[in-house]
């Protein structure tokens, strides 16, 4: 199996320069992943190079034209045989979590596309939904607004390059996320609180418990903290 291998394409591909920073640099340096971002405006026509236009049945804003998009997404789709997975970020997208990174951290090739704007005409979704070259996902990062997909494909690929082999340098931290914090009727519990030395800062004490050498007391102070802060989330 060859390495799996990530495209962006955005009309602002310097908002994804912290690509090759990092954690997420150092993998393609390694030759773990590869990652490419295409400038959309590389295939707009026409002295203007323009990409979007107004919208049909009115409303405030511009949208995205769709046949820019579609050579963009044909050109890096044809640069890889493999199966493609196109992302296209949305607010009215599935809600991105770690179940969804974990999905495309296995998959060979993942193509995100950013729009700006309103977003992109809807028909480049219909299109390569009936291409059966692709797997079409509409995702969202959260319930808040963006000025567009670079940030959400920002986050979403440093959540999932960091599950792919190799590219953590400690996998004890990854098995521990994978076996994460469990309550009573096995619902997902928040992290336990964290603290390094010194033992004493500022006036505020670590924990006793911490410094108590009793494995199976930390333990279960620290399953009480996670429910007990999973509790207060939900308040
Ligand atoms: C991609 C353009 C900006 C702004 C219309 C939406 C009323 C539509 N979690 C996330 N938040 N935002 C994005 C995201 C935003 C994007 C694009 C992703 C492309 N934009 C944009 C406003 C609207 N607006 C909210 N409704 C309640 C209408 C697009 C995102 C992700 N991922």
């Amino acid at each position: 199996m060859s390495k799996p291998r990530f495209d962006v394409i955005s009309i602002f591909p310097e908002y994804l320069a912290p690509l090759s920073l990092s954690l997420l640099g150092k993998a393609q340096e390694n030759g773990l992943v590869d990652i490419g971002v295409t400038d959309l405006r590389v295939f707009a026509d026409g002295a203007h190079k323009s990409v979007d236009d107004t919208p049909y049945g009115g409303g405030a804003g511009m949208v995205m034209s769709p046949e820019p998009w579609a050579r963009a997404i044909d050109s890096v789709a044809e640069q890889t045989d493999a199966h493609h997975d196109l992302v296209i970020l949305t607010p009215a997208g599935k809600k991105f979590d770690q179940a969804l990174a974990y999905e495309l951290s296995q998959r060979d090739h993942v193509i995100f596309a950013c729009g700006r704007y309103e977003g992109i005409d809807y028909r480049i979704t219909e299109h390569y939904r009936e291409n059966p070259e692709f797997a079409v996902r509409e995702i969202s990062i959260g319930d808040y607004v963006l000025n567009g997909g670079e940030v959400a494909a920002l986050a979403i690929l440093e959540s999932v390059i960091r599950l792919i082999p190799g590219v953590l340098g400690n996998p004890a931290s990854l098995d521990e996320e994978s076996h994460s914090i469990k309550g009573e009727n096995d619902e997902q519990l928040v992290e336990y609180p964290s603290y390094t030395k010194p033992a004493e800062w500022r006036g505020l004490e670590v924990p006793a418990v911490l410094l108590s050498g009793n494995h199976g007391d930390i333990a279960r102070w620290r399953a009480e903290q996670s429910a007990t802060r999973t509790r207060k989330l939900k308040e």
